[in-house]
């Protein structure tokens, strides 16, 4: 199989491990290309920290587009993360109009907020930007709070803890069957997380999940959906892409939960990276 590449729309943070810093090890460790487009480059992500620089790299998104359309590049996928500004949502959104084809699956990772909560960077005008990016999407990867936002339904009223919620809600976030649909945050029995998964091939909705780790860490929505688009890259369909970022979030949360590290500084995931490569056909020494 050709090395799958992946356009990788997001900030560069250069402490706390959250967005390029997890999307760029993650697929090359699963033998994907990964192509960068940082859309800015902050000291540390916004959540825990303060005080953060914040370079913002909107002005090259049009002219990087347009080199890479020249070459003529193409991918098997673009995958967009963390935006700084409406008008960076809007320049995501030309990308992939721009690559997005038959060939080609954008995965929007609508990231807005957490439990509850919108980032602090966030306005209501930059999540109303990210709900028409998400339109455009084949795949996208909410979590609970991205989902009442992108719904227009209560955080609170959102319950994620009882099977038939979750396939209704996965289901509802798919513009009538037209994308699909990977809901995380999902708790379909005590001690467990993952995510409930809408097919459009199929038009089934599956539930993906693993251990529940103790603790909550930054960057663990980035860490599942680069699995997921990895795994997507790699041909797998829906549910077993996943199945797999389930189940490596889950490892890589325990490792780090065990170190009592700070939530802030993320996911101890490098240590465990190598472990992708056998879950996704990687070859031996001389394969
Ligand atoms: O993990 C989401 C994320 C990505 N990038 C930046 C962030 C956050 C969440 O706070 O601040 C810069």
């Amino acid at each position: 199989m050709p090395t799958p590449r992946v356009a990788a729309l997001h900030d560069l943070s250069g402490f706390g491990r959250c967005s390029l810093t997890i999307v760029m090890p993650t697929l090359s460790a699963m033998g994907v290309q990964c192509c960068p487009l940082p859309t800015a480059y902050l000291s540390t992500h916004t959540g825990g920290f303060t005080g953060n620089t914040f370079l913002d790299l909107t002005d090259q998104m049009a002219p990087v587009t347009a080199h890479w359309k020249s070459l003529p590049l193409t991918f098997d996928a673009v995958f967009t993360g963390f935006m700084g500004s409406s008008a960076q949502i809007a320049l995501a959104a030309d990308f992939i109009r721009t690559f997005q084809g038959p060939g080609c699956l954008a995965v929007v990772d609508p990231v807005m907020g957490d439990h509850g909560r919108p980032y602090r960077t966030y306005t209501p005008e930059m999540c109303q930007a990210m709900a028409e990016l998400a339109a455009l999407a084949d795949v996208i990867v909410p979590n609970r709070t991205e989902a009442a936002l992108l719904l227009g339904v209560d955080y609170e009223s959102l319950s994620l803890d009882q099977e038939a919620d979750c396939r209704r809600w996965a289901q509802a976030l798919s513009l009538d069957g037209r994308r699909s649909v990977v809901l995380t945050g999902v708790s379909p029995a005590p001690g467990t997380v993952g995510a409930m998964c809408f097919d459009r091939a199929t038009g089934t909705t599956e539930i993906a999940c693993a251990p529940l780790a103790p603790g909550s860490f930054h960057g663990t929505g980035d860490l599942f959906a680069s699995v997921l688009v990895g795994a997507l890259t790699k041909g797998q369909p829906l549910a077993a892409a996943a199945q797999l970022a389930a189940e490596f979030t889950s490892l890589c949360a325990r490792r780090t939960g065990k170190q009592a590290l700070p939530a802030r500084e993320g996911l101890d995931f490098e240590p465990l990276l190598w472990k992708l490569g056998g879950m996704t056909g990687g070859e031996g020494w001389e394969g």
